[in-house]
């Protein structure tokens, strides 16, 4: 046991060693990003031409996300057979009064062995019901999005922050509310959304284990681990978001048809991912994201496929690692991730300061994937140049970059929200703002 914890230690350092030499000669200089040619979203595998809406959507669509599947981030299961959900607390009068918390245990046995997915759900009291929602991931577990004391502390393996090691470890009371700026609770049930959250390790740990823990357990057969065209944790992740949608579906106080999936960093590929893969979420949002979610690949700009599948062996399908440093020959790029999402709404979101996930390549993708929104009788992107900073553009696609860091501030929830806001019109939104 001794020996096993001072290997995981090893591993981990290592890991952290390589991925600061990586970030350290990272290109960053636009010149040297070369030429590079996006496959066509408007293209079959075959060479013929995608030209109405119908043969995108039984044709290309379809081809399309089986390729994403195969080579990016694997194939998830789909709905299991047994879904339990169970409230397990209810406050209705949770953040000073102007809200309702409810907890829901997500589960698949019925005897409750096995993953179990806490999500956390915030009703604005003042809106009329049912109404939409926005369904994120969160990093290190409910209790951290918000200083409320009623939230339950999760009893999953939560990262060790401080020593940015992976070790065991249990979420302690200080962390309680250490992410509150990151999700603005007060703000988006004021504007009459729902906010519903589950950490992200309910669904399956943050770190290399051989998919033997988290959901990839529940399909594991005998020792095998998933097959190289099956999924990572990413899609693990994206899958857990779908069984979130599907207790959203259940609660008659939330309209499941305006639901926003939202994540951050790499539960932004998540809900980027979940977004493609699943029509039911009405607008999804990806707050800089980077490599792997928005950001166009074949730039190599910032962190690379390679530098990804190296730092983050389990996030993707292991067929990913085929395009390591050959992100010329993948059948896809990103900017065909937010074309999947086509013709419903997103948001793409990049940070000034946040070089690592390529802010240009984000927006690109963004613009590439124009043509399929176009297509579908859609606004699409608004426009053909990248806007200042802090000049949000908004049509079907959504776009900004904002000054600062890699984050989520409350410059982006405002315009998530009014995003929201605008796509859902004729929604009960009538929160108090
Ligand atoms: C970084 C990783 C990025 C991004 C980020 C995050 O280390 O290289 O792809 O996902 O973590 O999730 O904060």
């Amino acid at each position: 046991m001794f020996s096993k914890l001072w290997l995981l230690v090893g591993v981990c350092v290592l890991a952290w060693l390589v991925r600061a030499s990586f970030a350290a000669d990272a290109n960053y200089d636009e010149s040297k990003v070369g030429d590079y040619k996006l496959p066509d979203p408007l293209v079959m595998e075959n060479g013929d031409p995608v030209k109405d809406a119908k043969t995108w959507k039984e044709k290309r669509r379809p081809e399309l996300l089986r390729l994403f599947e195969t080579h990016v981030y694997g194939k998830s299961p789909g709905k299991p057979e047994k879904i339990f959900f169970k409230r397990t607390s209810e406050d209705k009068n949770a953040l000073g009064g102007r809200a309702t918390r409810r907890e829901i245990d997500i589960y698949f046995n019925e005897d409750g062995s096995g993953p179990r997915l806490g999500l956390l759900l915030y009703l604005p009291n003042s809106a009329q019901k049912p109404v939409p929602a926005f369904l994120g991931l969160n990093f290190d577990g409910n209790h951290t999005i918000n200083k409320d004391p009623g939230i339950s502390l999760t009893k999953s393996w939560v990262p060790n922050r401080k020593d940015k090691g992976i070790t065991e470890n249990k979420a302690t009371l200080e962390t309680r509310g250490s992410s509150t700026g990151r999700w603005e609770a007060e703000k988006i049930v004021d504007a009459g959304f729902a906010l519903a959250t589950m950490y992200a390790g309910d669904i399956d740990p943050d770190f290399d284990d051989g998919f033997t823990n988290g959901v990839h357990a529940l399909y594991r057969k005998g020792d095998n681990k998933p097959a190289p065209d099956e999924w990572g944790t990413v899609a693990a992740w994206a899958w857990g978001l779908s069984r979130a949608l599907d207790y959203l579906e259940s609660d008659k106080d939330v309209d499941a048809k305006k639901v926003a999936v939202i994540g951050h960093s790499r539960l932004g590929k998540a809900a980027l991912w979940a977004g493609a893969t699943d029509e039911r979420f009405a607008i999804t949002i990806s707050n800089n994201s980077g490599c792997g979610g928005a950001a166009l690949s074949r730039r190599i700009y910032g962190e690379t496929v390679a530098r990804i599948n190296t730092s983050f062996p389990h996030w993707f399908a292991d067929n990913y690692n085929k395009y390591n440093n050959n992100e010329n020959t993948c059948p896809v790029d990103q900017h065909e991730l937010i074309a999947l999402i086509a013709p419903r709404p997103v948001y793409v979101a990049s940070a000034e300061e946040d070089k690592w996930a390529d802010p240009k390549g984000e927006f690109l993708s963004a613009l590439h994937a124009n043509p399929v929104y176009k297509l579908l009788g859609t606004e699409g992107l608004p426009v053909t140049e990248m806007p200042e900073v802090d000049k949000p553009v908004t049509g079907t696609i959504g776009y900004h970059i904002r000054t600062g860091k890699h984050d989520v501030t409350t410059y982006d929830w405002e315009q998530y929200i009014e995003f929201a806001k605008k796509h859902h019109s004729g929604a009960s939104i009538s929160g108090r703002d």
